[in-house]
């Protein structure tokens, strides 16, 4: 296997055929899914496990016993992307909102970097045309504060649409990451820039859900806020890169 691409999953029955679907469509070699479901009451992960049906050997699928959260969710999907032997891990939503088309660019920027992020906010990307001004506002606000507080040099530190190069996430104390909501994201981002990785952005247009429901809640929201803080005051400053 090459590629792993790792999807975290809650209630995505919707949702995960038509992912699988487009990102096999792509046509890359070696490209497998796997799908980190923390017990969906819909029935994500047997839809998942069938897809192998029509992609045979292709589809793993992690089920873990409760909703935990993404940050739990993936690191067991980045620990499982190792022991499955993948060269490089792209990590997305299943929603949809990250566009599979932008899938061979993230991973051709690995040639380049050693962790891709896909970015809303530089030139090239952006957002639904449905968002008013004020969820913009949040988001980018939300944005310039994790900048800020963890000096971070990436325009989107929220983005769940990443590739890794595999040494990355051997490198990475995969045990000692805690976040549970969204800030997982910009935890991931400071470790590997104070390890010297390079970090390079890439654009791409993020569009809202069409089917099943946003997992985002004030809970995970304010651990963003106060996470951020204790990242940097329990790390120190991320160093420079190599
Ligand atoms: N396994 C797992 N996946 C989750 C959990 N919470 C959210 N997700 C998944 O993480 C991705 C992003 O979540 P989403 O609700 O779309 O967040 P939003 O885009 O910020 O509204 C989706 O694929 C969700 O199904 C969780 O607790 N466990
Ligand atoms: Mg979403």
């Amino acid at each position: 296997m090459h590629t792993l691409v790792v999807v975290p999953t809650y209630n995505e029955a919707q949702n995960i055929p038509e992912l699988a679907s487009q990102l096999f469509a792509l046509g890359l070699p070696g490209l497998h899914l796997l799908v980190v479901d923390d017990n969906s009451p819909d029935g994500t992960a047997e839809i998942a496990d069938e897809l192998n049906q029509a992609y045979p050997g292709r589809v793993h699928v992690l089920r873990r016993p409760a909703k935990g959260g993404l940050g739990p969710a993936y690191v067991a999907g980045f620990r499982e992307a190792l022991r499955l032997g993948a060269e490089r891990v792209l990590q997305m939503d299943a929603d949809l909102s990250h566009p599979t088309e932008a899938v061979p660019r993230l991973l051709d920027a690995l040639d380049r970097c050693d962790v891709a992020i896909g970015s809303r906010y530089i030139p090239g990307g952006g957002v639904d045309q449905e968002w008013g001004l004020s969820r913009k506002a949040m988001s980018r606000g939300g944005d310039l504060y994790v900048r800020a507080v963890l000096g971070l040099p990436v325009h989107d530190t929220k983005s769940g649409f990443k590739a890794f190069r595999r040494e990355v996430l051997e490198r990475l104390d995969l045990d000692s990451l805690q976040s549970k909501g969204f800030i997982f994201q910009a935890e991931v981002l400071y470790r590997c820039r104070a390890m010297g990785y390079r970090l390079q952005e890439v654009p791409f247009i993020f569009y809202d859900r069409r089917a099943g429901r946003s997992k985002l809640n004030m809970a995970i929201i304010t651990e963003a806020l106060w996470r951020s803080i204790l990242l940097r005051w329990s790390k120190g400053p991320p160093r420079p890169p190599k």
